[in-house]
Formats: structure tokens, sequence, C-alpha cells
């Protein structure tokens, strides 16, 4: 028997998704993501000055300005020749690096978590667990405010097979509260060389306006610490309990596993994280030529699946066929995840940074084996090693700034020119390409992570990373789409990004 459930929208995300399943002898059969708004940033920087590309695009989020405000400088950059100088590039790095842990610990805690949590135990708790005052002070207070509200962020939920583990349950709603306040360390991270946050105000084409302060340099430290030890005492150990707890979600939710990254965070011999994929297993170096955004199942008027270079945006609202506001990028053809888990995987299959290493020690002393890697768990693993790995890292990039040396470079400018601007958002591999003609914006194309992941079908009926990693899951037919919301949020949609 075959019945269909629909996820829409999406909640605890960014942006209006929906998912709709088929399923059969209770898998999901099909699975169809569709980004459900338009937005038009691309088709609202034709004609505007190239210097406010990375002004306006930061606007496309709330979550990952950073890296737009990134990617669309290094465009800029290229199509002006300018180079940003070492101090600019580490200031940029420990920026996005800021914005990184800040994005994977809101997306574990805030939004994924609560998935994996029986959060009625808050109204049962009892106990007088210092652990657990935060929580404890914070219900006693919105139930003495006479809201009916103790759990308002938290239900209604999807029903569910959440364990029955106090430790857990409470455990994980205390760290929620404990997490929003790491998470505003990591705000002022970002504001302390950003200028402001979200949409930081010095990030601009040649570097970063705010110079090298020793002062604002350990008050970044402070906070890093703080924050590295959130993630080494509490985040990763979460990670590893939810696996344990959740066998079935070490195991579910594959997808293609096909991985790609461009590759980020400069440092004074190449990228800290390698730019690559890995397909059917196997490191092959990173050629941008290669992509191509398939319009078959997008809202937009039909072309050949072309290069950003030559991308056009045209909405067509009611294109026969079409289901998302989407396009959908492929790689040589074929769709790419992109993310954390993409990441890792390049990373530890070109063996590069240590992170093969570091994953390995990861896995022995979670007791895991390497299979759970690409599964709904295994993201979110794989997101809390990044963020273990480069809070460690950014120390070392605080350490390579130089405050008597620039971190701007002398603005010049070029009537005409073309820029590839690559980088790697918290969520996966970012693109914007520019071409400016009289010193105008002729072009812009952006391809974002979640436009990768979550996008549709293309000409040859090749479901995107998303649906793929829906297709096959076991669900309960008492439920009423947990299953599916699990595996989405593993991957950390922001559909404001996608469409963008
Ligand atoms: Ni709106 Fe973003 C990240 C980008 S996702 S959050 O990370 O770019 O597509
Ligand atoms: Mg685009």
């Amino acid at each position: 028997m075959s019945r269909s459930v629909s996820i829409g929208p999406v909640t605890r995300i960014e942006g209006h998704l929906r998912i709709d399943t088929r399923i059969e002898n209770n898998r999901i059969a099909e699975a169809w993501s569709m980004g459900e708004m338009f937005r038009g940033f691309e088709t609202l920087l034709v004609d505007r000055d190239p210097l406010d590309a990375p002004v306006i695009t930061q606007r496309i989020c709330g979550v990952c300005s950073v890296s737009h405000a990134i990617a669309s400088c290094k465009a800029v950059e290229a199509a002006i020749g300018l180079k940003a100088p070492r101090n600019g590039r580490y200031l940029r790095s420990l920026t996005l690096g800021a914005n990184y842990l800040q994005s994977h610990i809101l997306n574990f805690y805030h939004l994924s978590a609560l998935d994996f949590v029986r959060v009625e135990e808050l109204l049962d708790y009892r106990g007088k667990d210092p652990v657990l005052r935060g929580l404890k002070i914070w219900a006693s207070q919105e139930i003495s405010s006479g809201r009916i509200l103790p759990i308002a962020p938290f239900l209604p939920k999807l029903p569910a097979d959440y364990v029955d583990n106090n430790n857990w349950n409470l455990g994980a709603l205390s760290h929620y509260l404990e997490a929003l306040e790491i998470r505003q360390e990591t705000h002022e991270m970002t504001s302390l060389f950003g200028g402001k946050m979200p949409h930081t105000a010095s990030l601009v084409p040649g570097g970063v306006t705010c110079g090298v302060d020793p002062a604002v340099v350990e008050s970044f430290r402070t906070r890093l610490r703080r924050v590295r030890r959130f993630i080494e005492l509490t985040y990763i150990p979460d990670v590893i309990a939810a696996a344990r707890l959740y066998p079935q979600y070490a195991q579910g939710g594959q997808g293609v596993q096909r991985y790609l990254s461009y590759g980020g965070f400069e440092e004074d011999n190449g990228d800290w994280l390698p730019a690559g994929t890995v397909i059917e297993d196997r490191f092959e170096p990173l050629d941008t030529a290669a992509i191509k955004e398939d319009l078959t199942a997008s809202r937009f008027r039909q072309t050949i699946a072309k290069h950003p270079r030559e991308g056009v945006t045209v909405p067509e609202e009611d294109k026969k066929g079409a289901y998302s506001w989407l396009k959908a990028p492929r790689y040589k053809g074929l769709s790419m995840e992109v993310g954390p888990l993409a990441r890792i995987m390049v990373a530890a299959t070109a063996n590069s940074a240590g992170v093969g290493d570091a994953l390995q020690a990861f896995l022995r002393e979670a007791n895991l084996p390497a299979s759970v890697l690409p599964s709904v768990l295994g993201r979110h693993a794989a997101r809390a090693l990044e963020a273990l790995l480069l809070s460690q890292q950014m120390e070392t990039w605080l350490d390579a700034l130089k405050p008597e040396e620039a971190s701007l470079a002398p603005y010049q400018t070029r009537p005409n020119g073309y820029g590839e601007g690559l980088t790697e958002a918290p969520r996966g591999a970012l693109g914007h390409w520019i071409t400016i003609r009289n010193d105008k914006i002729e072009r812009y194309q952006c391809v974002a992570p979640s436009t990768w992941n979550f996008s549709p079908r293309d000409q040859h009926q090749q479901p995107g990373p998303v649906e793929a990693a829906l297709t096959g899951i076991e669900v309960n037919e008492n439920y009423q789409g947990i299953e599916a919301a699990r595996t989405v949020r593993s991957f950390d949609p922001c559909i404001a990004c996608a469409v963008h």
C-alpha cells in the first residue's frame, strides 16, 4: 500500500522548504525537495557597482552572511585584480571560523537535537542536579510569569520513538540553554573583526578594514577558548550519545556518497581544508569548469544546463514539470553532497590537514566504525568534529596575525573583468561568479551549499542529494514524518541561501 507524507513548511530552518514523500511498505520510495520561494538577488545585482556586491549578497542570509561576504569579495578581487594581504586573509578566516562555530552549534542544539529529545521530561522534572540549574530557573520563570510556555520552543512535536533516558533528555535540554550563551560568544567573536553580526561591515574587496589590535585579538582568544571547552566537553559527547541512543540513525540516510568541497581557510602554505571531490571513494582535484546548473525541474525559463559564468535567472512560476525554486547544480553531471561531512570526507581521503588522523581518533574514542559516517548522525558527528578541529586551528591563525602589517590592499579597479569567488560556508561549497562590464555588474550568479544539497531532479531524473538520502528510509506507519525531518535537518537546510 502506498501513502504520501508531506512536511511543509519544514520548521526550525531559515527559508521555506517542503518535503514530499511517497511511502511504500513502510519505506520512503520517493522524495521531492521543494524550495517554496523566489528571492532574486542575482537579478537585483545587475547594473550595480561591483563594490555593492559583498554588501548586498551578505543579506542573502542572516546565518552565514560572512561566507557570502568572502565569496563575493573573492569574486570581485578576481575580476579587478586585487589580493587581500596576509593579515586580511587570516582575519577573514577567523571571522568565518567564528561563524562556523556559531552555525554548527545552532544546527545541533537549536534546530536538530530536539528531534531526538523527549521534552515532556521537562514538565516532570523535580530533581536537584546543579547541572540543570539553568534549565530549572528558566522553566520556573516561564511558569511563574503565568505563561503556559515552559516548553514553548519545544512543542508541538512530531510523534516519534524518543528514548526514555533522563540523563539524555534533561541533559540535552540544559545544553540547549548553555548553547545559546556559547553562540552569543561566537557572535561577539565574529563582530570583533567583522564590525557587527550578522552582515559584517569590515569585509571588503582587498581585505578587512579593522586592522590587528592585540587587545581585540586576546578578547577573541578568550571567547574562543570558552567555546572550545563547550565543544570538547559537551557538543562532542552529546553527538556521540545520540549515535549510541539512536543507532538506526547512525546507518540510514547515506545519500549519494559523492562529496564536493571548494576548500577554504587560507594559510601561508595553502588552504587548511582542501578543495576536491570524492567520487566512488576516490579523491579527485576540483575542476570548477565541470559545474553546471540544470533547470529541468526548477521554476526558471528553460535553457540547457549552464556553468554559472553563463547562468541566467529568469523566473517562470508556472513552468510545466517544475516543482522547486532551487536550480539543480551538478558536477560532471552528478549530484554532489556538500557540507561538513563532505569536507571531512574530502580532507580525510586526500589525507590532508591531519583530518584523517583526527577522524580515526574520534571514531576510536566514540567506539564507532567509519561506516557510520555517511548517515544522519554521521553528518552531525562530522559537523561536531569539524567544530572541534576548527576551534583548535583558529588559535594558530590568531598567532599568525601581525599588528604592524596592513590588513587591506589599496583599492584599484578595472572597468571590465570576470571573477570566480569560492569558499566553504558552514553548510558547504559556496560560489559567486561576477562579470563586470563598463564598471557595472553585467552578470552575477550564486550557487549556495543548500542549492547543491536540496536541489530537485535534473534532465536525467537524477534526484538531488537530500532526495536520494530520504529514499529507502524506514518509517513507522504511526509517525507523521519524523524520520524525514531528522534526515533533512542533518543537512542543515537554509532555503534563504538556496534560492537566493
Ligand atoms: Ni543561509 Fe548558507 C551556509 C550559504 S546555506 S546558511 O552555510 O551560502 O546554502
Ligand atoms: Mg544561483
